[in-house]
C-alpha cells in the first residue's frame, strides 16, 4: 500500500497537484476498510479520515499513522482518542489547509462536498477517476499474491460446484454449498452474487440463482467468486445434465473462443485483439449473434476493473495486469454457455491463475 501511495505521487507530480483527495480507493492507499477520506499530499505524510466508531480499526489495519477522526457530538473520550468534534467535510477541508494545497485532485465527490471545501479552502479542485484506475490497472507483487489466494479459493468452490451438481437439486442449494465452502476456505466476501444458472435460465449471462431444479438435458453455468483481503476472483465453468449433441457444441465452442484469445495475451497487444479472436470463433460456429458481452475484464478490488477486452476498447495489454476471459454464448431455447479464467499478463504471454481441471468437462453426466 506504501507502494501504492508512491506511484500515486508520481502521478500527482506529473500533473501539477499538490494533494489528492481519495474516497473511492482508500482500502487500496490505506490497506483498511475504515475511513471516509484520505488526503495525500505530495510532499508530506498522508491523513486518513474517519469516523470516531472506525478509528481503532483504521489504527490496527492501515500502515498510516496519521489519522483523525470525527464526532457530530461531543462525547467522553478515551485516552488517546484523536477526535474532531466537527463535520468530516470540515475536517477534510482544515487539513487541505494545513497543507496549503493549492491544486487538489480527487477521485469522487459531489458537488455539495467541493463547494464546501472551496469554501473553506479556495482551491483547483479537479475530478480525475481516470488516474487511480490507471494506477490500479497494474498489480504489484503482493497484489498478484492476493489476486491468486483469492482464485484458489474459487477453484475450491468450482470443485464443490461439480460434486453438488446433480439431478433435482436446486440452483440455490448448488450456491449455498458453493459459498459455503468457499466461506471456510477463507474467502472474507462475495465480489458478487454466485450464479448458477439451469437451463432457460442458462440463456441470461446475469442471471440470478433461483428455486429452479436442475433437470436432463440442462446445461449449468457456474460464476462465482472469493475475495481476499478484498481482491476478488472470478471463475465460470458450464456443466451439463446429459446433454444434447448441439449442446456439447456450444460449450466446446466458447472453450475453442478462449483458447484463441488466451492465445493473443501478452504485454503490448491491444485488449480489443484479444475480444476479436474469442468472437471469430464464436462467428465461424454461427454464433455471433448469441454473443452479448465482452470477452474479459480486469480484477482486482472491483470485480470488473479496466482494462476491458470489448470490441470498443482503447486499452492495451501490459505486464502486470490481471484479467478474465471469459467469452459466453447465450441461444434461447438451446442453452447458455460460458467458459472463465484469470490470467496475470507477463511478457511474452500469460500466467494462468485459475486451473479447473476438467474431469467433469463439458459433461457431468449422471
Ligand atoms: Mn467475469
Amino acid at each position: 500500500m506504501r507502494e501504492h501511495v508512491r506511484k500515486l505521487k508520481g502521478k500527482l507530480d506529473k500533473r501539477g497537484l499538490d494533494a489528492f483527495l481519495v474516497t473511492q480507493n482508500i482500502r487500496y492507499l490505506a490497506g483498511t476498510t475504515a475511513g471516509k477520506a484520505v488526503i495525500i499530499p505530495i510532499d508530506a505524510a498522508p491523513v486518513i479520515i474517519c469516523s470516531r466508531l472506525e478509528l481503532e480499526q483504521a489504527r490496527r489495519e492501515s500502515w498510516i499513522r496519521d489519522i483523525r477522526a470525527f464526532s457530530s457530538w461531543r462525547a467522553p473520550l478515551r485516552r488517546g482518542e484523536r477526535v474532531y468534534f466537527s463535520r468530516p467535510w470540515q475536517l477534510i477541508a482544515d487539513c487541505l489547509k494545513e497543507l496549503g494545497a493549492r491544486a487538489v485532485g480527487y477521485d469522487r465527490a459531489g458537488r455539495e462536498l467541493i463547494r464546501k471545501l472551496w469554501g473553506a479552502n479556495p482551491a483547483n479542485y479537479r475530478e480525475l477517476p481516470d488516474l487511480m484506475l490507471e494506477l490500479r490497472m497494474i498489480k504489484s507483487k503482493e497484489e498478484v499474491a492476493l489476486l491468486q489466494k483469492s482464485a484458489r479459493i474459487a477453484m475450491r468452490g468450482m470443485s464443490c460446484a461439480a460434486e453438488s451438481i446433480a439431478l433435482g437439486r436446486t440452483e440455490l442449494e448448488i450456491v449455498a454449498e458453493v459459498e459455503y465452502e468457499m466461506r471456510k476456505a477463507g474467502s472474507d466476501g462475495t465480489p458478487f452474487n454466485t450464479i448458477v444458472a439451469s437451463g432457460r435460465n442458462s440463456w441470461l449471462p446475469h442471471a440470478a440463482a433461483t428455486q429452479k431444479r436442475l433437470r436432463r438435458g440442462e446445461l449449468i453455468v457456474v460464476d462465482l467468486g472469493a475475495t481476499c483481503m478484498g481482491y476478488a476472483s472470478d471463475l465460470t465453468r458450464t456443466f451439463a445434465l446429459a446433454p444434447t449433441g448441439r449442446q456439447v457444441k456450444l460449450v466446446e465452442t466458447v472453450k475453442r473462443a478462449q483458447k484463441a484469445a488466451l492465445a493473443r495475451v501478452r504485454g503490448g497487444v491491444g485488449a480489443r485483439g484479444v475480444d476479436g479472436a474469442a468472437r471469430e470463433v464464436i462467428s465461424r460456429a454461427g454464433y455471433a449473434k448469441f454473443c452479448p458481452h465482452g470477452t474479459g475484464h480486469g480484477i482486482g478490488l472491483d470485480t470488473h476493473e479496466p482494462p476491458s477486452l470489448a470490441p470498443d476498447s482503447k486499452d492495451a495489454l501490459r505486464e502486470g495486469m490481471v484479467l478474465t476471459v471469459e467469452p459466453g454464448v447465450y441461444v434461447p431455447r438451446l442453452s447458455g454457455a460460458r467458459w472463465e479464467d484469470m490470467v496475470l499478463v507477463t511478457r511474452g504471454g500469460y500466467k494462468l491463475l485459475t486451473k479447473f481441471p476438467l474431469g467433469v468437462h463439458p459433461c457431468l453426466d449422471t
